[in-house]
């Protein structure tokens, strides 16, 4: 009966997960996955992230049955998750946010994409996304995301917006009295991305400015150039009640920012001894 469903992609692309057909071996890759970032986030990784993975359950077993996930999500924050096939069109996308559904992809990447692959799969997408949508600050944030993607589209400001999910939702970084530390999912899940971003001389870490992030462009082959630093996540919910048709219009002409490049206006965090401060 489950099986009958597996090909129907509905209007919104969401699709069946059919966790029963995931495979032995896909249950493996996720474990490994697991076991890896396990041993590079502690202390490294915000400690909603761990509070959000511990509430969810998801070290434990393979990979996580959405429903039941489901169950522990939606009595946090009312967030939902849903299966997909992979990448999903912007609007598509940005309508899911805004009605507070976290689109997930079904599939997982295949061992020989440990280290490396184009699109999100169910391992960033679950582990990386979804324990910060157990935050209620940062679950109004998404939100406030997807509705402003939709306005984003309307006035052709796509690209600009999506720097924003990019050096936030995908890339962040946050100062805690405890140092610097992860929220962004690109980092979470990634096996190399998390100890470059923290402590490679290389990157620029930048505290937070909206409009330098609306104008700076970005890399997806390669770890980033730059890091935005928030110091809490009010911050971003803060920013989300501002009217970005404003802020559009005052960027218009301003010219962009090569991934990598500083100004001189930016309030950089620098490396000391093994300490960040500004
Ligand atoms: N689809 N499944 C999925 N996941 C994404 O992160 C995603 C997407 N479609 C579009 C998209 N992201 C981008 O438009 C935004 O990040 C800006
Ligand atoms: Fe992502």
């Amino acid at each position: 009966m489950f099986i009958a469903q597996d090909h129907l992609i509905r209007d919104d692309h969401t699709i069946e997960q059919n966790w029963q057909n995931y495979r032995p071996e896909e249950h493996q890759t996720w474990r490994r996955l697991v076991a890896r970032q396990k041993s590079l986030l502690p202390g490294r990784a915000s400690l909603d992230f761990f509070a959000g993975l511990d509430a969810l359950s998801i070290l434990e077993g393979g990979i996580p049955h959405f429903e039941r996930l489901n169950e522990v999500l939606g009595k946090a924050t009312g967030w939902r998750i849903v299966a997909v096939p992979g990448l999903v069109p912007d609007d598509i996308f940005f309508n899911h946010l805004a009605n507070r559904r976290f689109p997930a992809a079904r599939f997982i990447r295949t061992p020989e994409q440990m280290d490396y692959l184009e699109e999100p799969d169910v391992f960033h997408d679950i582990f990386g996304h979804v324990p910060l949508l157990m935050n209620p600050v940062f679950a109004d944030y998404m939100q406030a995301y997807g509705e402003g993607g939709l306005k984003a589209i309307g006035l052709g400001a796509l690209e600009r917006l999506s720097r924003l999910y990019w050096y936030t939702v995908e890339f962040g970084l946050i100062e805690t009295l405890a140092g610097l530390r992860i929220y962004g999912a690109g980092i979470l899940s990634s096996g190399g991305e998390v100890e470059f971003s923290l402590d490679s001389p290389s990157p620029h870490r930048i505290h937070f400015d909206l409009k330098r992030v609306l104008r700076t462009e970005y890399k997806i082959d390669d770890y980033q150039a730059n890091y935005f630093v928030i110091r809490d996540y009010r911050e971003l919910f803060d920013l989300a009640q501002r009217d970005f048709t404003l802020i559009y219009q005052e960027i218009e002409n301003a010219p962009t920012f090569a991934a990598g490049k500083t100004a001189t206006e930016d309030d950089l965090l620098h490396r000391g001894t093994g300490e960040y401060h500004s």
